[in-house]
Formats: C-alpha cells, sequence, structure tokens
C-alpha cells in the first residue's frame, strides 16, 4: 500500500464546492467557532424558547451567563459579512458546527456545514435552483434535477427542502442504496431569507431580497462516496480513509 497521504474526503468536498461557486461569482467566507448568542440564534429569527437554544442541543460556554456558545450552524458567518459588506452579497460559508447530541451513524457532535447566501434586488427561488442544479450537477458529475418541497425554518420564509434526482439510478431501481428507489436524494434545506434577518443585517427588506441553503458536508460525502456511517470520517481508521 502507498505510503502517501491524501486530502480527507471532507476537505476533497469542500475544495471541489469552492470552486464550484467562485465560477458562479460568490466569495468564501469564514468566522469564529465560538459564538455569541445573538448571532447565532437572536439575528437569525429563532425565538427564545426554541429547543435548539437547550443546553441539551447545545454547546453552552462555561460560564452560562456569559451566553457564549459552539456555532450550531455557520448562519453566524452570514450575518457578520453582512455587517461588513453591502449587498450585492453573494458567499458560502463551509465551516465546523457542533451539537450536544448523542452520536450514531448519521449524527456526530461535530460536522461541517456548507452554507450559502445572495442577496441582491431582485433573487428568487428560480436563482437558487439554477445555483444549486448547476452545483450539484458539477460536484456529482452527472446531469441533474432538484425538486423543492414545502419546509419550516425561522431564518427563512417561504422554507425548503430540496431533493436532488439521484444519480445512481433512474429511480426505477427499488434496490438503489442512494435513493431505496424514489428518484430522489434529500440533501439540503433553503429558502427566501426571512425578513426580520434582513433587518437584523441592516438591510432593506422592501429593496432588497435574499436565498439562503444550508446542508452537511459530511452528508453530502456519504452520499457521494457511499459511505453509512458518519462516525468513518472521524475515527482516523485509514482502511476507510484511504478509499476515497
Ligand atoms: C442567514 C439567513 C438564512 C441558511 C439555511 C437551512 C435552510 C437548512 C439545515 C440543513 C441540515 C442545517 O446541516 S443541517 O442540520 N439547514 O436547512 N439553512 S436555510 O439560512 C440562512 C443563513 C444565514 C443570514
Amino acid at each position: 500500500m502507498s505510503e502517501e497521504g491524501h486530502i480527507h474526503p471532507i476537505s476533497q468536498i469542500i475544495s471541489n464546492t469552492e470552486a464550484i461557486f467562485r465560477e458562479m461569482g460568490f466569495a468564501v467566507a469564514s468566522g469564529p467557532e465560538m459564538e455569541t448568542e445573538y448571532y447565532n440564534f437572536d439575528a437569525l429569527n429563532i425565538p427564545t424558547h426554541h429547543p435548539a437554544r437547550d443546553m441539551w442541543d447545545t454547546f453552552w460556554i462555561k460560564p452560562e451567563n456569559a451566553r457564549k456558545l459552539l456555532r450550531t450552524h455557520t448562519s453566524p458567518v452570514q450575518v457578520r459579512y453582512a455587517e461588513t459588506h453591502k449587498p450585492p452579497i453573494r458567499i458560502i460559508v463551509p465551516g465546523k458546527t457542533f451539537r450536544h447530541e448523542a452520536t450514531d451513524a448519521t449524527h456526530e457532535a461535530q460536522f461541517f456545514q456548507l452554507e450559502g447566501l445572495m442577496i441582491e434586488e431582485d433573487v428568487t427561488l428560480a436563482n437558487l435552483k439554477f445555483v444549486l442544479t448547476n452545483y450539484f450537477e458539477k460536484l456529482f458529475d452527472t446531469q441533474t434535477n432538484i425538486r423543492f418541497r414545502p419546509s419550516f425554518f425561522p431564518f427563512v420564509e417561504p422554507g425548503v427542502e430540496i431533493d436532488m434526482s439521484c444519480f445512481k439510478c433512474d429511480g426505477s431501481g427499488k434496490d438503489c442504496n442512494t435513493c431505496r428507489g424514489t428518484g430522489w436524494i434529500e440533501i439540503m434545506g433553503a429558502g427566501m431569507v426571512h425578513p426580520k434577518v434582513l433587518q437584523a443585517m441592516k438591510i432593506d427588506p422592501n429593496k432588497y431580497k435574499g436565498f439562503a441553503f444550508g446542508g452537511g458536508v459530511d452528508r453530502i460525502a456519504m452520499i457521494k462516496y457511499g459511505i453509512d456511517d458518519i462516525r468513518s470520517f472521524y475515527s482516523g481508521d485509514l482502511r476507510v480513509i484511504n478509499q476515497f
């Protein structure tokens, strides 16, 4: 076996993603992993009593009354970016995120997210559809369709779940492990940025609109490479990692 090192599969997804979005005029932004309650929750229209704020879902930094935490999504980076940049804004934010939860095959207490934000005068979900279709086509190297299903996230209105067409089969394969014969793969959430979130970023919701999306990089890597246990990425077992 070769002794040469190589790039971790999660890092491969992130660098391919950055290249694809840069071609579409998106900048890549980053920010702190330790956040304040304001940037992680309040600015994103997540109500005070939302269960995500619970000490069982979020790692709070001691002393708890300092209201600092490990970010549960990369969304605070978009809020910070909007404080220092005027629209038009086109950014993606890949980065490490944290949830205080039990680990199993599809959950880790530490994982990677990919979020994106585009704010201009006339942005719609049609633009989101184009941008994400192009992203999936380049990342999975195949012709792709996407569909929206109605959903809810406090920071967007309307909110949608995004499915991409299966890149392994045409939907007729009942035994397809990737889409379980449905032809569709749940890949991300998205929506139009909520007016209250635009206001928190000091952007006039009457003048500007924006779309935002978010998903797990680990999940994208698991789908792309057919990995069924998220813990494989962090186990340090070279027999797993060297396959990708
Ligand atoms: C700003 C405004 C809006 C980012 C978004 C989602 C929908 C979403 C989850 C997918 C699975 C997180 O990894 S996950 O647990 N996220 O569905 N994220 S819209 O919306 C934003 C972000 C920043 C300023």
